[in-house]
């Protein structure tokens, strides 16, 4: 069996284009038959971290879980793609530390006003009409990641772009 078991994760603003660069991933590395499992902030906040809102300290609780989780994925063989915020410095060293294998980090950088022009959800436009609080970016923070392995300059390039030097970093981890 081909020792594949490692975390992904993207860290980056909402909507700098962490899901679609995850999702693409997971499609290429399906192609070449390695599995991987999706770990999405908003979709683990309708589920396992229904409790958790947006406070510093519930974004730690938030991210915490979601390492131990894709750790437990990646010492069972799996490819844990995770793709959440994970906004301060703090937040990015307990992922680091509370994962025990191969990590790969990488931050989705993307300028805050792209990201506010794109406003996928229309999270941004509710976030200045003050109706979404400690929203990241705009009345919350986001610290630029100082470990990240790979950084993606969403705004310049396609997420296919993105995806692929990505997925050519990813494949030399597992394939070195
Ligand atoms: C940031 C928020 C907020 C606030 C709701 N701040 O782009 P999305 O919509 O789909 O993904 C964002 C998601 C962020 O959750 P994470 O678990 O990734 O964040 S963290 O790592 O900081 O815990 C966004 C939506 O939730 N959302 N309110 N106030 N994003």
């Amino acid at each position: 069996l081909q020792q594949t078991g490692m975390v992904v994760w993207l860290m980056g603003l909402s909507g700098a284009g962490k899901s679609t660069i995850a999702g693409l991933l997971k499609q290429k590395l399906e192609v070449d038959g390695i599995f991987s499992v999706l770990l999405d902030g908003d979709t683990l906040r309708g589920g396992i971290n229904k409790n958790l809102g947006f406070s510093d300290s519930d974004r730690m609780e938030n991210v915490r879980r979601a390492a131990e989780i894709a750790n437990m994925l990646a010492e069972n063989n799996v490819v844990a793609i995770c793709s959440l915020i994970t906004p301060l410095h703090e937040h990015q060293q307990v992922v680091r530390e509370t994962i025990r294998m191969p990590y790969f980090e990488v931050f989705v950088d993307c300028p805050i006003t792209v990201c506010e022009r794109r406003d996928v959800k229309g999270l941004y436009k509710k976030a200045r009409q003050n109706e979404i609080k400690h929203f990241t970016g705009i009345s919350a923070p986001f610290k630029t990641p100082l470990h990240a392995d790979l950084r993606l300059y969403t705004a310049d390039q396609e997420p296919a772009q993105s995806t692929q030097f990505l997925y050519e970093q990813i494949i030399r981890a597992i394939k070195p």
